[in-house]
């Protein structure tokens, strides 16, 4: 796309949905660093998210995550995140903090486990329901440790036989987006472990389940853009969970570890379609900001994503096309390259300035005082954390 205004246009309608809990605590299992002004409850969760989606103009959807985000009254959550000019986004289920979940919530071999396990995936329905929220999100830490430990093809079934029972329960409006992983904290099986085995689940369910790419997710060394490339064309792709990754599932800021890959990565959306609102692809981010402050980082990884975004956009489209039908291996990757290699931080300035926006959403929101406000107000209480 070269004409600007269309990029231009393009950068504005594009939403990117943040994680209610990439705004609380987070750490790894050695250590959580507590930070000073964290959200107390998800209706101050979604207060920080307020401060993203008015800085940066393009974050107006949350994430939530169930049990961690769960109220009483889901219509006053929704209520209060209107009134900050937010919608709910997808609802993350949990099956993986339970006891009960030791060897496996829905492909548990006790069907009683199996069934606690749906009825949660039923009850984050009801969650859509009550919030107005569309995607349904299923992540399942299900699989084995040892080698003959369960019967891998009968826990697949048992997988199949869950997900048709709450795709069955969906509404016409609502999806279900089953997201794979590799491995952990399952580490010989996992039940759900790549695109492959999610796309096999969700063709198999209707038109209703899409798959949900997680960045961090995969082995090192998988070309990612491949498997967006091959899941819009089927028409499978439904949502992103950003982050990047050094070395498994790291969980940190989009675009920050390998910003060339996040650019492949939307080079193949924008080139496949996936940028129409008709496609509906949720741009989502998932991640956790262990030692940093954690509004600037959710920042920060919104305006990478736009970063990559615009320069997809700005792909010649034609003298790719081209070179690539004369079989020109040097000039095609140098159509992209250079699209790569243009600065699009005076081009996003531009876009946030006829928004109405500080031209640099980052340092504005470190001018605004907000950081300092909710230190000195969010005393007493427990901090959220990832997890709580
Ligand atoms: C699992 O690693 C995962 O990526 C899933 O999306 C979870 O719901 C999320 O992380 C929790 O942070
Ligand atoms: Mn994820
Ligand atoms: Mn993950």
């Amino acid at each position: 796309m070269s004409d600007v205004s269309a990029v231009k246009a393009a950068l504005k309608s594009q939403v990117i949905e943040t994680p209610s809990w990439g705004y609380g605590n987070s750490g790894t299992r050695f250590k959580v660093f507590a930070q000073p002004g964290v959200p107390r409850d998800p209706f101050e969760k979604l207060a920080d998210a307020a401060q993203v989606h008015a800085f940066t103009g393009v974050a107006p959807k949350v994430s939530l995550h169930i049990p961690w985000d769960r109220v009483e009254d889901y219509a006053a959550l929704t209520r209060y995140a209107e009134g900050l000019g937010l919608r709910i986004g997808a609802i993350n289920s949990n099956v993986f903090q339970d006891d009960d979940f030791k060897l496996g919530s829905v492909t548990h071999p006790d069907p009683k486990v199996r069934r606690k396990a749906t009825d949660h995936l039923l009850e984050c329905v009801d969650i859509m329901d009550a919030t107005g929220s569309p995607d349904l999100k299923l992540w399942f830490s299900d699989g084995t440790n040892y080698p003959g430990q369960d019967d891998i093809a009968g826990r697949q079934d048992r997988l199949a036989e869950a997900l048709s029972e709450v795709y069955e329960r969906l509404g016409d409006d609502q999806r279900m987006l089953l997201e794979y992983k590799l491995f952990e904290p399952a580490f010989y099986t996992t039940d759900v472990p790549d695109w492959g085995t999610s796309y096999a689940h969700c063709l198999k369910l209707g038109p209703k389940a899409q798959v949900v790419v997680d960045t961090g997710h995969h082995a090192p060394g998988t070309n990612i853009e491949f498997i967006v490339a091959f899941l819009l064309r089927e028409g499978k792709l439904g949502a992103f969970d950003f982050n990047s990754r050094f070395y498994a599932d790291d969980d940190l800021m989009a675009g920050a570890a390998d910003p060339f890959q996040l650019f492949r990565i939307m080079h193949e959306v924008v080139k496949n379609g996936g940028l129409e609102p008709a496609t509906d692809v949720n741009f989502m981010l998932d991640q956790c900001h262990n030692i940093e402050a954690k509004i600037p980082a959710v920042i920060r990884s919104v305006t990478n994503v736009q970063e990559a975004t615009a320069k997809a956009l700005l792909v010649d489209a034609e003298a790719l096309a081209g070179a690539q039908r004369s079989g020109d291996v040097l000039a095609s990757n140098g159509v992209l390259m250079d699209a790569f290699n243009t600065d699009v931080r005076p081009l996003l300035a531009e876009v946030r300035e006829e928004l109405g926006l500080a031209r640099d959403p980052f340092a504005a929101y470190l001018a605004s005082g907000n950081q300092e406000r909710i230190a000195a107000d969010r005393v007493g209480g427990e901090q959220a954390g990832w997890g709580a």
